[in-house]
């Protein structure tokens, strides 16, 4: 996996109550692609959601922009052990997309420009815990941080918040992305420690 980063210089503080075990705070924004960052022409830019029966959901930049935003600070936490504290984003409650969406699958895989996935429970991405975002502390979300838009689900590890996000499939079985297929945990919950499979 290549690894862009500007370096762990953040001050470490473990044990803060808001820091999952065996992470360490940074201050700047670590990137981590697992390939070439994708450009993604915002007039070909779409979001598809697809049902288990097939039926596709669709919207159009000018369509996810009409959606009405949310602006969560959260906290977002790397399985390569850095912690990110109070991150703001803009971004639309996967709620708001799924209200439109008639499904009875338990899971769901997100696809990304590029060809990374990652699988999640269709409930984590219910009750506001989950976002498309595009905008990071006020401004677009830079590409190498996943723009046009990223899912960002913070209760999860961080690898399951894809970045380039062209659509969400849910399936009535549990299928396991890139990271989940090369022996990541298939839930990666951080306050459980849940990296690797075994976990
Ligand atoms: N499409 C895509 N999404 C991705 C990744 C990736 O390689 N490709 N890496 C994941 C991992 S391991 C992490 S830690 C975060 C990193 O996001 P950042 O580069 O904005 O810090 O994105 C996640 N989403
Ligand atoms: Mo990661």
């Amino acid at each position: 996996m290549g690894i862009v980063s500007r370096g762990f210089t953040g001050r470490r503080r473990t044990g803060a109550a808001d820091l999952p075990p065996g992470q360490y705070l940074v201050d700047d924004f670590p990137v981590l692609s697992a390939g070439p960052t994708p450009r993604v022409p915002l007039d070909e830019w779409e979001l598809v959601i697809t049902t288990e029966t097939g039926e596709r959901h669709r919207w159009s930049w000018t369509d996810f922009l009409a959606l009405p935003a949310e602006t969560p600070t959260v906290d977002i936490h790397c399985v390569t052990r850095w912690s990110k504290l109070g991150t703001r984003w803009t971004g639309v409650s996967l709620d708001v997309l799924l209200d439109e969406v008639e499904t009875s699958a338990d899971h769901a895989l997100a696809e990304s420009y590029g060809g990374y996935t990652t699988n999640l429970p269709l409930e984590d991405l219910r009750d506001g815990r989950a976002w498309v975002v595009h905008k990071y502390d006020g401004d677009p979300l830079p590409a190498e941080h996943g723009g046009p838009a990223r899912l960002l689900v913070p209760h999860l590890y961080f690898w399951k918040s894809a970045k380039w996000l062209n659509g969400i499939r849910l399936t009535p079985t549990d299928e396991s992305g890139f990271w989940e297929t090369a022996g990541y945990h298939d839930y990666g919950d951080p306050w459980r420690e849940q990296r690797y499979q075994g976990d």
